[in-house]
């Protein structure tokens, strides 16, 4: 059986991160990504952050798997011509450069739609419509812009962008549920249309709590926020650490070794069902009989003496051992995996997570796989492409070009 995007083609003209993140997924769940660079220079990412002097980045080939790369100008006029081409030949044209580029370069939604009625036309753009939406915008922008940053971070201290690539990569992600969703409908209407995902929206879309919690905010204090009892709310969410964000009181608290290891602490989760559970595997078999802490209600106001409690008990122990002592007990909690661990996890290599890729130039290195699983299409991970690697194959396999037209294009730049 086939992957479940084969025989879709994706006319990509992505760059940076977002927009590869999108396009790297269709590619693993099958389709034919062409990656459309810039001669001579491709995505500037393949030169950003170098660990290797000369070859292309990790930044660039952790994002760029399973691709084909054409190097293409297409504001040359042969380059024109054959951008032209791969609009009718491919099912969807997924771009994230500044507003307008695509335009720009000569084909605007109603140029496209006339080449090729069924192109799906899916961008990424910092800001919807409105006062931003000219505006360029990175990652930490829309983190900015999104919500995230105001609600992230210690309690009256500065903001806190998160490592997680909210903005990006999760825009990336979004852009790719819209593309399904419009391919799925072109089933039905035999059309295509356009799929935007603004930066800033996707990250307020991941915040959607945070939006909940400024409504609460107006009917009471948020009594799950390490602010409740003592500290003061003011009038728009505040920064509440590591406060869990659902009903159930959480905290990171330090484990054995702390010390000298950053990553020595582990999540833990006071779910009500499992209270007693806890409880017990910390010796604290008094907390259930004692009415100031045996209920959710009791401890809600001293949450803060309740972790210092756990953590006296998680400080005598190793992190993981913390975890397989209370996993079984029902507990939800998480050790604090660095990136060094996350690596070697022998389980996400197994799962294909984690894979070591081989590439010509920079040797093996390693990346993150697909971490949304199909079962009948497993997705398979390959090295990205060179820069201009496929550019003949594209040219003549896909859009019939023949010697002396590629040469042609070659003379003038375009390719
Ligand atoms: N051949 C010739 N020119 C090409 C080309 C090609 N194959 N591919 C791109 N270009 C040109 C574009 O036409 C554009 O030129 P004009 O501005 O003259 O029309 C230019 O290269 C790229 O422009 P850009 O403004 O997109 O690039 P930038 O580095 O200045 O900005 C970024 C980068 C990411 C801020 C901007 O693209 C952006 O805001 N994108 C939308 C939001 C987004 O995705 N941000 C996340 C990026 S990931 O961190």
């Amino acid at each position: 059986m086939g992957k479940a995007l084969e025989g879709v083609r994706i006319l990509d003209m992505t760059h940076v991160q977002s927009g590869p993140t999108c396009t790297q997924i269709l590619a693993w769940f099958g389709a034919d990504v062409i990656k459309v660079e810039r001669p001579g220079a491709g995505d500037a990412t393949r030169g950003q952050l170098r660990d290797i002097p000369d070859v292309d980045s990790l930044y660039f080939t952790m994002l760029n798997a399973n691709k084909r790369s054409v190097t293409l100008n297409p504001k040359t006029e042969a380059g024109n011509k054959i951008f032209a081409k791969l609009i009718e030949a491919c099912d969807v044209l997924v771009e994230n450069f500044a507003p307008g580029a695509i335009d720009r370069m000569g084909f605007p939604w109603e140029k496209i739609q006339e080449l090729n009625p069924r192109m799906i036309y899916a961008s990424v753009k910092g800001f919807g419509p409105g006062p931003f939406e000219d505006c360029k915008v990175y990652e930490n922008v829309a983190q900015c812009t999104g919500g995230a940053a105001s609600t992230t971070g210690e309690i009256d201290r500065v903001p806190i962008v998160t490592g997680a690539q909210i903005g990006d990569s999760g825009t990336g992600i979004h852009l790719v549920a819209g593309i399904l969703a419009a391919l799925l409908h072109r089933e039905k209407s035999g059309k295509g249309q356009r799929v935007e995902c603004a930066m800033q929206d996707a990250v307020l879309n991941l915040c959607r709590v945070k939006l909940r919690d400024q409504q609460r905010l107006a009917h009471g204090p948020l009594k799950e926020y390490p602010q409740y009892p003592n500290g003061k709310f003011g009038d728009a969410v505040p920064r509440a650490g590591n406060a869990s964000g659902g009903g159930q009181p959480g905290w990171i608290v330090k484990c054995k070794g702390w010390e000298t290891d950053p990553d020595a602490y582990i999540y833990v989760i006071t779910q009500a069902a499992a209270f007693a559970g806890l409880a017990k595997a910390m010796g604290r078999e008094d907390w259930l009989e004692d009415p100031e802490w045996n209920t959710p209600a009791a401890r809600l106001p001293k949450l803060d003496k309740m972790f210092d409690e756990i953590e006296k008990w998680t400080m005598t122990k190793d992190k993981r051992d913390v975890m397989s002592i209370l996993n079984p007990l029902n507990v939800p909690c998480g050790p604090i995996l660095s990136m060094k661990e996350l690596a070697e996890e022998e389980s996400l290599r197994e799962s294909g997570t984690i894979v070591e890729v081989d590439h010509p130039e920079r040797g093996k290195y390693l990346t993150v796989g697909n971490p949304i699983k199909l079962s009948d299409s497993p997705a398979d991970v390959q090295r990205s492409p060179l820069l201009g690697e496929h550019t003949d194959e594209i040219l003549k396999n896909v859009l019939g070009l023949d010697d002396n037209e590629i040469a042609a294009a070659r003379e003038q730049g375009a390719i």
